[in-house]
């Protein structure tokens, strides 16, 4: 145990001498952060084994989360903070001269996510550990995470990002629990003596599936979950080089299978919400699936008395959107091929296992795979898929006979094509989505027709962040004022964060959340400072727009307004207080639409950073590789939290709940979560603008909407409009540079309603600005909004999940003792 600072140094010194063989002083950084981290993990070490022992012995309900993607980012300092040791080796180490803060800058930020999507599977985790759930991630551990963003001359370019290029600290490879996942080939069944059906494959690709498994801490209650993520190998040191066609002399084809396997966990794909028909892909998915699958059951069949048609009663499988949607049939498959169930237990055991969480409405996204290469990579599995199908089918028109269009709309398999998210649902026994709006669309819209069918499938989760990543440990100054005001019960409770209301008219407590804001903003300004060489002023209104570049985020909406602005500084109006405007975000690699935005908002921090008449009033800085490090650094130097998607089109949304627990004011739309954020928090402490969803709605029924006809009764837009289309009147800009943006916003008549919402959003933002000046008022505003954060707490969702969906309570028996919790600091938890 990490008692003392004197512990904390002999296990920091001996560990460096351990690893690196040399003494403390000729340790380099990299050095020492590996050390500290291996001293942390001989610390999670003695609970992992326990909690595992605990959920064995209490033969608890175990929930696994299947996810393509977990956007964890770093785990140190999280460590560090959920041990409950974070100041004690401060401390340590400041005695050797070493600074803490310098060590945690060197981990790697784990990047094996997107976006909403994979940082909300590494929230979920968070929560699960915090409050004693038993519950576990499964996923792929990808060579290379989401590229590394770099921005050239204004354009986005891609590096990859070599995460493990050091040895990753916090995982272990479990090389004895590996398995095999057979790809492609043949598979036909052969009759056995008892009649049943044994199926021989021949010629299939065998990977070896090895994990690795990363700790999971819970906040100081002794609970270690684990993160399973699983590297395909070639299968066996003989396959290494397939024998048959080494010997054959077909050495390059041996050595290309080798490339062909190890390319399944290489890259994750970097296309959020846009789906590809690319064959890797499936095999990623059956891959994680097959190996995770395998394992689970492995594991639980070792149990005493167990019975696999009683599987559902042991294990809850949550597949994370319709990524990981294969575990329908290949549990199937489990099941009957290797355990030896009938078609009906199996189906009855699969069904009461699986939970599915649809994320997006985006029609692009909906995955569907071509049977012919869905066939041909996965032989077996398209057996129980049309098999599936058929039964699924029959009952249908047994139920719709007269309605054969419906059928054939929620078939499986259909057009060529197999739909994952009708397999996802047939197939699970819970369907959500992700705030109240969006399930009510899903179940009124997008996917109506089995809403009709399962209605009591359905049912809403609304989204959370970890208040402990996303407040605790990224604010720490707001964390002590919070502590101060209403002690701190509220980390174990965010709920309890409801109680800072109190001091929305406490003169000295506004006073101080102005302060801690400024200081936040300061640190961010020097970040800005040596990243982009640009210095910016804590003064000005730091108005924030991070996330996805996406069309119907509307980015675009953002920079038509700065350029407004613009615009009327040339024309020697005031704006008031000044902005400072700043955006972050990746575009996927073959999304030019995205890609053009960047450029555009790259060329208008040049204009503007050239123009006099912007000087000391309006600036744009669009910051490069947003990522979970970075983000922690932005949220809490934010004032406004710009939440500007069309209605109908953000499943949910997760930055505007980090915003608002950091104390930033909404200017958003009625869409997704920031409808439920709006209702916590009061109108007078959200500022909303732009149609509503049924407005928006309205003009896609009727196909009513102009854009020509908008822009061209509103002189502001024609002009702002014609000067990006002049390559913004710069000669180094050819004039057809932002021809994908302008073509989007009229050619193709506006399909996300931005020129639409453009004159309420810039009046919403005049408005904005005046309640600004008003630094109480702001203040209060803030506060209130970090009272009302609590219910986004991911505990609070996962609660949810837990009690509706999974049904399984917490096991947490005993509280970790701590030594120093920053906040125990001022009180005591
Ligand atoms: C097949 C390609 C693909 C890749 C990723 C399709 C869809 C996705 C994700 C579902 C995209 C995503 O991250 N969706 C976001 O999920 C968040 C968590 O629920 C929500 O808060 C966001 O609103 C939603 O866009």
């Amino acid at each position: 145990m990490l008692r003392s600072k004197t512990q904390v140094i002999a296990e920091f010194k001996k560990k460096i001498s351990n690893m690196f063989g040399i003494p403390f002083e000729e340790a380099s950084v990299a050095n020492r952060y590996a050390a500290l981290a291996a001293v942390v993990r001989d610390e999670i070490n003695e609970d992992w084994v326990e909690t595992n022992a605990r959920y064995t012995r209490k033969d608890e309900r175990q929930v696994y989360y299947f996810s393509l993607e977990f956007l964890t980012g770093r785990f140190l300092e999280n460590n560090l903070l959920c041990l409950g040791v974070r100041d004690i080796c401060e401390e340590a180490l400041g005695e050797l001269g070493v600074d803490l803060n310098a060590l945690l800058e060197t981990e790697p930020d784990a990047g094996l996510g997107n976006g909403g999507l994979g940082r909300l599977a590494a929230c979920f985790l968070d929560s699960m550990a915090a409050l004693g759930y038993a519950g576990h991630g499964n996923g792929i551990r990808y060579k290379y995470g989401l590229f590394t963003q770099k921005i050239v001359d204004g354009y986005q370019v891609e590096l990859p990002d070599n995460w493990l290029r050091e040895a990753n600290a916090w995982e272990i490879r479990k090389p004895d629990k590996s398995v095999e996942v057979l790809l492609g080939g043949r598979c036909y069944p052969v009759p056995e003596k008892d009649g049943s059906l044994k199926f021989i494959y021949e010629d299939a690709l065998r990977v070896r599936a090895v994990p690795y498994d990363i700790p999971i801490v819970g906040y100081r209650n002794s609970t270690v979950n684990n993160l399973r993520l699983w590297s395909a190998e070639a299968a066996s040191d003989e396959d290494d080089l397939d024998f048959k066609s080494f010997s054959r002399g077909d050495y390059v084809n041996a050595v290309y299978d080798r490339y062909a396997i190890e390319a399944i966990s290489e890259v994750l794909y970097p296309d959020d919400s846009n789906y590809n028909n690319r064959e890797l892909r499936l095999k990623q998915q059956y891959f994680f699936v097959s190996a995770g699958l395998q394992s689970i059951v492995r594991h639980h069949m070792r149990k005493k008395e167990f019975k696999i048609a009683e599987l559902d009663k042991h294990i809850c499988i949550h597949i994370n959107d319709t990524h990981p949607s294969l575990a329908v049939p290949e549990l199937m498959r489990i099941l009957m091929d290797s355990c030896g169930l009938g078609w009906d237990n199996a189906w009855r055991v699969t069904t009461g296992i699986i939970a599915y969480t649809n994320h997006t409405i985006m029609p692009e996204a909906l995955e569907k795979w071509p049977i012919d290469s869905f066939r041909a990579l996965l032989p077996r599995i398209y057996m129980i898929v049309e098999e599936i199908n058929r039964r699924f089918c029959a009952e249908m028109l047994r139920r719709f006979p007269s309605d054969p269009g419906r059928v054939a709309r929620m078939a499986i398999i259909g057009d060529g094509v197999v739909r994952m998210a009708n397999l996802a649902i047939v197939g699970s026994f819970s369907v959500n989505g992700v705030a109240a709006v969006h399930t009510e669309l899903l179940k009124t819209h997008v996917l109506r027709d089995f809403y009709e069918l399962y209605p009591e499938k359905f049912n809403n989760k609304t989204n959370g962040i970890t208040h402990r990543r996303w407040l605790l440990k990224s604010n720490p100054a707001l964390s002590e004022l919070l502590c101060d005001t209403i002690g701190s019960a509220w980390i174990r409770e965010p709920q309890r964060l409801a109680e800072f209301e109190r001091f929305k008219n406490d003169a000295s407590v506004l006073t101080r959340l102005t302060e801690i804001k400024r200081a936040n903003k300061q640190r961010l300004a020097k970040i800005i400072l040596e990243k982009n060489g640009i210095s910016i002023d804590p003064n000005s209104i730091f108005d924030v727009q991070v996330k996805r570049i996406h069309a119907y985020k509307r980015q675009i909406l953002n920079l038509l307004h700065v350029l407004h602005l613009y615009f009327r500084l040339q024309n020697g109006d005031d704006i008031g207080t000044p902005r400072t405007f700043i955006m972050a975000g990746k575009a996927a690699p073959s999304y030019y639409y995205a890609k053009n935005v960047i450029k555009l908002a790259s060329e208008i921090t040049r204009l503007l950073a050239a123009a006099p008449s912007c000087k000391g009033k309006l600036s744009l800085i669009f910051l490069e590789n947003y990522g979970i490090a970075l983000a922690e650094h932005i949220f809490p130097a934010a004032e406004v939290s710009e939440q500007i998607s069309t209605a109908s089109k953000e499943a949910s949304g997760t930055s505007n709940m980090k915003f608002m627990m950091n104390g930033a004011v909404t200017i958003g739309t009625g869409d997704g979560a920031n409808i439920e954020i709006r209702n916590q928090v009061g109108d007078e402490n959200f500022i909303s603008f732009g149609l509503s969803v049924d407005e928006v709605l309205e003009y896609y029924a009727h196909g009513n909407y102009s854009s020509w006809q908008v822009l061209n009764s509103d002189p502001r837009l024609e002009r702002i409009l014609a000067f990006i289309r002049s390559g913004l009147g710069c000669e180094h800009i050819p004039a057809d540079e932002f021809i994908n943006i302008a073509r989007s916003l009229l050619d193709y008549n506006d399909e996300f309603f931005v020129l639409r919402d453009f004159s309420s959003y810039v009046q919403t933002q005049e408005k904005l600005e005046k309640m600004y000046r008003s630094t109480k008022l702001w203040s209060k505003m803030s506060l209130m909004n970090i009272a009302g954060s609590g219910i986004f707490s991911s505990d609070n969702t996962i609660t949810q999940y837990a009690n509706d969906i999974w049904h399984i309570t917490p096991t947490c028996e005993k509280e970790r003792p701590s030594t120093s919790v920053r906040p125990a600091k001022i009180g005591k938890t």
